[in-house]
């Protein structure tokens, strides 16, 4: 049998006959709080952070379809000899995966798993958009776990009932008001934090993620970011994928801020993701425009000066790049 302290840190009991016949083999089970290519970064049972080893084997069998550790995996690992590193012998069924559309990529990356709560972190600043959160709502539809949004800043809305209710709409039921600079409305997440559960935050950079995390930690752990003065939005600060105890035994991952590109379905078309460039592209000489080395350009002209956001173009160059090398592949 598995012991509480596993369950404490979200074991659920599908894996028990894998942690049995790992025993048999001299592997234990951990939670993967960390993880690159070559190393994770193990929660023991015992509370034990370990290092383990990611050895060859497992990148071969990557190759043809086989897991690697990401953030919130179970792994059936070899502990290495009293100040060695162990090594992780397997990646255990995951019971949610949360997924994501790598720009350049023809596979989605999962970066982060057995999560039951995802939290979409937006920002009532600029970053308020009810349309990317629709779009995250439909990643995390996907996921295996609930989404709950947290509209975080909220002292800076000045119609917060209208967002509430236009997020609302979007048909997600736990909508929620936080301000994590001023620790105000985190008590309302008291459902989604007890121990043993496991959260991850999503949203873009400079959503306040990082901040959150601090708050529901009680310590300045996560190193929080400026926002930008020219455009208000966050500067990539946390680059870390990281899992993190919370005071009561709830896990809670804290994520890098996501790119608009990496929201993206597989469906999903220029037009649909960038209308505004579909729009200002109305005006450029030629009517097959690509907006990249074409002459008398009315995309490229906004980004010059300054209405069309320099990013925001270099990921519409990104997809559009993207989905027609997706349309040779066919
Ligand atoms: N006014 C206000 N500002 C906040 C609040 N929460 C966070 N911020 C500010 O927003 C900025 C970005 O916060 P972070 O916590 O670093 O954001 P993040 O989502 O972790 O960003 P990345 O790590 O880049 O993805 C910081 O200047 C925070 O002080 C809030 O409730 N109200
Ligand atoms: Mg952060
Ligand atoms: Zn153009």
């Amino acid at each position: 049998m598995s012991d509480r302290r596993l369950r404490e840190l979200g074991w659920y009991p599908e894996l028990e006959p894998m942690l049995a016949e790992g025993r048999k083999r001299g592997l234990q089970a951990a939670r993967v709080m960390a993880a690159s290519r070559t190393f994770s970064t193990l929660l023991a049972g015992d509370g034990r952070q370990l290092k383990s080893r990611i050895p060859g084997r497992l990148h071969h069998l990557a190759r043809r379809g086989g897991l690697l550790p990401v953030v919130g995996d179970w792994v059936l690992h070899r502990p290495g000899r009293p100040g060695r590193e162990g090594v992780v012998d397997a990646v255990l069924p995951r019971k949610s995966a949360i997924v994501r559309q790598a720009p350049g990529r023809a596979v989605p990356q999962v970066i982060c798993a057995n999560v039951d709560t995802v939290l979409i972190v937006t920002g009532l600043d600029q970053d308020y958009n009810p349309r990317r959160i629709e779009r995250y709502l439909a990643l995390v539809g996907g996921s295996g776990a609930e989404a709950v949004v947290v509209l975080n800043k909220m002292e800076l809305c000045r119609d917060l009932e209208r967002c509430l209710n236009e997020v609302r709409n979007l048909g997600c039921p736990a909508v929620l008001p936080v301000s994590a600079l001023r620790g105000e409305g985190l008590d309302a997440l008291a459902p989604w934090l007890r121990k043993g559960m496991t959260l991850a935050m999503l949203g873009s950079s400079g959503a306040g993620k990082s901040t959150l995390a601090n708050r529901l930690l009680g310590e300045e752990r996560q190193v929080v970011g400026r926002l930008s003065e020219r455009d208000g939005k966050g500067q990539h600060t946390t680059t870390q994928r990281e899992m993190l105890v919370l005071p009561g035994g709830a896990l809670l991952i804290d994520n890098p801020g996501m790119r608009e590109i990496q929201l993206l379905q597989e469906t999903t078309t220029l037009e649909e993701a960038f209308p505004d460039i579909v729009e200002l592209g109305r005006a450029c000489r030629f009517t097959d425009c690509r907006h990249h080395r074409e002459p008398d350009c009315q995309v490229k002209e906004a980004v010059a000066s300054g209405r069309l956001d320099e990013v925001r173009y270099q990921n519409f160059l990104k997809l559009q790049q993207e989905l027609e090398s997706r349309e040779k592949i066919r």
